[in-house]
């Protein structure tokens, strides 16, 4: 077999006019955002819009990514000059597109001082930020700072070679300031209610701790525009780099495999300017937060309701956990009769169609998303995904027996231990503490009792609530009694 040659900017232009690529001269650019955590969803969404604006015309927007920890995407994307392929999959069939808007990539640990160069430019107006629930240091259950965080007891006393997106916004912030530079606008792109205020909330807080002028600054001067962001994007495996090498004809290590829904609202406060993304389908709009809470509720509680239950059901993705069963049956109900009716109005938008297409994102027989991969990180996810939406129903007097089988089923899967008596690779920051917790537990009275203290996820008042003990542990009584497929065959 010949060997492959890579994609790069060299090789591009050898692609089949069936391959979208950059329509602009990637010579051309300059660097106009710093992205924190550069990884696979920023590459399928931000910089997939990005590129389009780049072609337009609009070339001082180009994204220097920085991982916060490791060098992988620069070691895979740095000989690819930055290049990589998006594969659109449906069950219509594949497309694809290289993005250019990549300029360089720098791994934040090995050189913490070219990160704060890089944001200090002055042509840098935006910095973005994908870091997931956990990079925002904070406790889930209130969104406030944890100021007892490693990283952030190692920002504060090291607050020149920072650790933390949130150390490196702040030192960034300073030096600017010093330099009469005015500031960058901070976006968030990660799945948080009110994702900029909580953005706000931990990053002036920090400035508190360096110093209580400084937050003051920041409050006064620094926009932190809430945005919600939507695209389902798998982890890459080798299989999916080979059927990029198949289709394209160019070694790409690592391709990102995506869905075609897109979308992006955003709350439109740049002062220091912004790219015209609303040309490429961003819709921009003053308060952001009712969407947001749409799309956490209906998509991020559903999906992590899919994800424990089905993995426990021994369903390996999503498409497969829709088709079992019951599961579609359940996730219609749960969203129909429990989480549209706590979800602020949207005058005019269509909910009804909303919902139908969710269910047929999830049915993508193109899309392998694994359900392991969106159980990871549950402590941080719960809160906003169900937990919230079940507070609303108790304020309520409303029942919520479907949202307390989706965290009945993240008690059930924190024990560690599957339903044919393997173990569970549970990702979590909590791992230990849940694993101490929850392991070998196999009475659903016992296994509540023990998560139901950790207040960093339920807060103070879901443990003292009578219905929400209820509700949560006769579904896991059931759920430990039956399995979680049969509970949901019964259920849904
Ligand atoms: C998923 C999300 O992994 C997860 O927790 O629920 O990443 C989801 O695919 C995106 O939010 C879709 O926009």
């Amino acid at each position: 077999m010949t060997e492959q040659p890579r994609l790069s900017n060299a090789t591009v232009s050898s692609l089949s006019k069936a391959v979208e690529r950059p329509g602009y001269d990637r010579n051309q650019v300059t660097t106009g955002i710093v992205h924190l955590g550069i990884g696979a969803f920023h590459r399928a969404h931000q910089a997939v819009y990005t590129d389009s604006v780049l072609a337009s015309g609009d070339t001082s927007w180009s994204i220097l990514g920085v991982s916060l920890r490791s060098a992988d995407t620069r070691d895979a994307l740095v000989p690819q000059d930055g290049l990589y392929t998006v594969a659109t999959r449906s069950g219509n069939g594949d497309s694809f597109r290289i993005i250019g808007s990549i300029s360089r990539v720098l791994v934040a640990p090995e050189n913490p001082q070219a990160v704060l160069g890089a944001m200090v430019d002055p042509a840098v107006r935006v910095v973005s930020l994908t870091v997931t629930e956990k990079g925002y240091c904070y406790s889930p259950a209130s969104a406030a700072l944890d100021e007892e965080h490693p990283d952030i007891i190692h920002d504060l006393a090291n607050p020149a070679a920072p650790r933390s997106a949130i150390g490196y916004i702040v030192e960034a912030l300073v030096r600017r300031r010093s330099d009469g530079t005015e500031p960058f606008t901070l976006l968030s792109c990660d799945n948080l209610p009110a994702n900029g205020r909580t953005l706000q909330r931990v990053v002036t807080r920090f400035a508190e701790l360096r110093d209580p002028e400084l937050a003051e600054y920041i409050l006064t001067n620094v926009a932190f525009p809430s945005t919600m962001v939507d695209r389902i994007v798998p982890a890459t495996t080798d299989a999916d780099r080979a059927t990029i090498v198949a289709a394209t004809g160019l070694v790409d290590s690592w391709p990102i495999m995506t869905e075609p829904f897109s979308q992006w609202v955003v709350e439109d406060h740049f002062p220091a300017g912004r790219p015209a993304w609303e040309k490429f389908g961003v819709t921009f709009v003053r308060d952001v937060d009712a969407f947001e809470l749409m799309k956490l509720r209906l998509l991020n509680g559903s999906h992590s309701t899919l994800a424990y239950l089905g993995y426990l059901a021994g369903h390996e993705t999503v498409s497969d956990v829709m088709k079992a069963p019951g599961f579609s049956g359940l996730i219609e109900a749960m969203m129909d009769e429990e989480i549209s009716p706590t979800l602020p109005p949207l005058p005019g938008f269509d909910l009804a169609s909303y919902k139908a297409e969710l269910r047929e994102r999830f049915r993508n027989p193109a899309l392998r998303h694994r359900t392991w991969q969106i159980a990871m990180d549950g402590s941080q996810k719960l809160p906003q995904r169900l937990l919230n939406t079940i507070r609303s129903r108790i304020e309520n007097h409303l029942p919520f027996d479907r949202l307390a089988l989706g965290v009945a089923a993240w008690m059930r899967y924190v024990t560690g231990v599957d339903e044919k008596g393997g173990v569970i690779d549970v990702r979590d920051p909590l791992a230990v503490e849940l694993k101490n917790r929850a392991g070998n537990k196999s009475d659903a009275g016992e296994l509540f009792d023990a998560l139901i203290g950790l207040e960093q996820i339920f807060g103070n008042d879901l443990s003292a609530n009578e219905a929400f003990q209820r509700s949560v542990k006769a579904q896991l009584e059931k759920i430990l009694k039956q399995g979680a497929g049969e509970t949901v065959a019964q259920t849904g």
